[in-house]
């Protein structure tokens, strides 16, 4: 073994005196399939903000497939927008990373190599900005989570207001967010006679592509019209829906995969077997073969978006909310408890009526899929990692299948309760009265809300109900403010686990 020595913090201790890099590359045991590629010949063509665990554990893959097949222009340089954990792991490593899918049947572990680069764009943002104005940035892809995108959840609509965009819309060479960074790379394009890149957007909001590029428009309309009259002529916003569960690596994960590879890895991902991306087939600068890793290309990603959204999100929340309450640290734990599994599945099959699918879509077959995937032991998905950002998530998970169940006529206790456990979930006490780290947004409003109102149903939930960025005119509805009240005092009178349970019998 090498004598090389770096030594990581939190990492295994067995392992560290060899470290993953393109060099030890060929240390990698047979087993473990490495970039099928020389990395040296890659160039970037597509940068991505916010390099996390989901895109290395998703899009990096397909990419890495890409690249393997002779795609060598389409490379990844990942930026973070704030931390510099992910720039500090993967950069000794040469942003090489593994991904471990994980099942009951084992383990599978291969070392993708499309990331070429991490940078940190707060420590120097007209670095990220060239990169951006660059010609051969051809796709600009995101996964800045909910709340990255600055806007008012329950409307699509930029948060004029937001910290970030306050700043942003002053000083466009130093920007906070990623609208900011777009904006301003799209503005010196545009200067400069280069075409725009495609904006790919692949997080879970509705019509991903539509609202950011509603986003990026109404943010240059503050600062030029002309600029965001180009902006709409010519930017692409392709909508996309992403589908990989990945939970947040813990130490252990680190131990295991690096014991498995004979050196370190500072930070693997660790994710299930399944993945799926739908693109929509419109881009402003080109494209690699995405159909020859297997993504699927359509005209319209709308249904599949909803669907994913309205089924696998929403009961992903719905079990993370009241699995929490019952005292599951994750998702397949709480799954084991049937009546969970079984309120999942009414959560879905609640949803899909409101779902206008193309003919010929197995929902029936998607839904126990999900509660398959739901349930897969091997992965440690905490339900508190879920529960995060509650405010940005429930609008496109639970409270649009809600408006369509109303207008259909349709009872709403189903998504109601869920919507109760979040309410339930963000007074920060459990049912044991222990606290709970409540993350969002919006925490500090939410919790002054909780305060006054004190755990009573009959006052919280009307209260929180009016917090209008999230719940709009639904928050006023007659029956939803019944259904959720109801549901809420019965968590208070008798706790998640025996509400799920008797929502079963009922
Ligand atoms: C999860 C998603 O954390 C969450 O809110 O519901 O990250 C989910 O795992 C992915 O969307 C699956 O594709």
């Amino acid at each position: 073994m090498s004598s090389e020595t770096t030594k990581i913090p939190g990492s295994s201790p067995k392992v560290d005196d060899l470290r993953l890099s393109n060099a030890n590359l060929d240390r990698v045991p047979d087993a473990i399939s490495c970039p099928a590629y020389d990395r040296s010949s890659v160039t970037p063509g597509i940068v991505h903000l916010g390099i996390g665990a989901f895109h290395r554990a998703h899009q990096a893959v397909v990419i890495d497939d890409l690249l393997a097949g002779g795609a060598t222009d389409w490379g990844i340089v990942g930026a973070s927008l704030r931390s510099p954990d992910t720039r500090d792991a993967l950069a000794p490593q040469d942003c090489l990373y593994t991904v471990a899918v994980r099942s009951g049947a084992g383990t599978d572990h291969r070392i993708i190599g499309s990331v070429l680069r991490c940078e940190v764009a707060t420590e120097n943002p007209g670095q990220l900005i060239a990169r951006l104005t660059n010609p051969a940035t051809r796709i600009v892809s995101l996964t800045v989570t909910e709340k990255g995108y600055c806007h008012t959840p329950q409307t699509g609509d930029l948060d004029e207001r937001h910290p970030d965009i306050v700043l942003d819309l002053q000083n466009s060479d130093a920007p906070r967010s990623a609208i900011g960074f777009l904006v301003a790379a799209l503005a010196r394009r545009r200067i400069a006679g280069t075409a725009p890149f495609t904006i790919l957007s692949c997080d879970n909001l509705s019509a991903n592509g539509h609202t950011v590029g509603r986003l990026v428009t109404q943010f240059a309309a503050l600062k030029s019209r002309n600029l965001a009259k180009w902006i709409e002529a010519e930017v692409a916003f392709p909508s996309t829906m992403v589908d990989r569960i990945v939970p947040e690596t813990t130490d252990a994960d680190r131990a295991a995969v690096s014991s498995a590879l004979g050196m370190t890895d500072a930070w693997p991902i660790v994710t299930e077997p399944f993945t799926q991306w739908i693109v929509e087939d419109r881009f402003s600068a080109g494209r690699p073969d995405f159909a020859a890793a297997g993504v699927q290309l359509v005209s319209d990603v709308k249904p599949f978006e909803h669907m994913k959204l309205r089924l696998l999100n929403a009961s992903h929340s719905a079990l993370a909310y009241l699995g929490y309450l019952a005292g599951h640290e994750t998702i397949a734990a709480t799954m084991t408890d049937d009546r969970f599994a079984a309120f999942a599945r009414q959560v879905m099959e609640d949803a899909a009526p409101t779902l206008a699918m193309p003919a010929g879509t197995d929902l029936a077959g998607y839904s126990a899929s999900l509660l398959q995937r739901f349930a897969n032991p091997a992965l440690h998905h905490r339900t508190w990692q879920i529960a995060m950002d509650g405010s940005q998530k429930l609008p496109q998970r639970l409270l649009g299948t809600i408006e369509g169940r109303l207008r259909l006529g349709l009872p709403i206790d189903t998504h109601a309760l869920a919507v109760a456990g979040w309410m339930r979930y963000l007074t920060a006490k459990d049912e044991q009265g222990r606290p709970i780290d409540v993350r969002d947004p919006l925490a500090p409003k939410l919790a002054a809300i909780a305060e006054a109102a004190g755990p009573a149903a009959e006052r919280l939930a009307p209260a929180l109900l009016e917090v209008d960025s999230i719940f709009g005119a639904l928050g006023a509805d007659p029956r939803m403010r019944s259904a959720v009240t109801g549901a809420l005092a019965k968590l208070y009178e008798m706790g998640a686990r025996r509400v799920v349970q008797e929502f079963q019998a009922a």
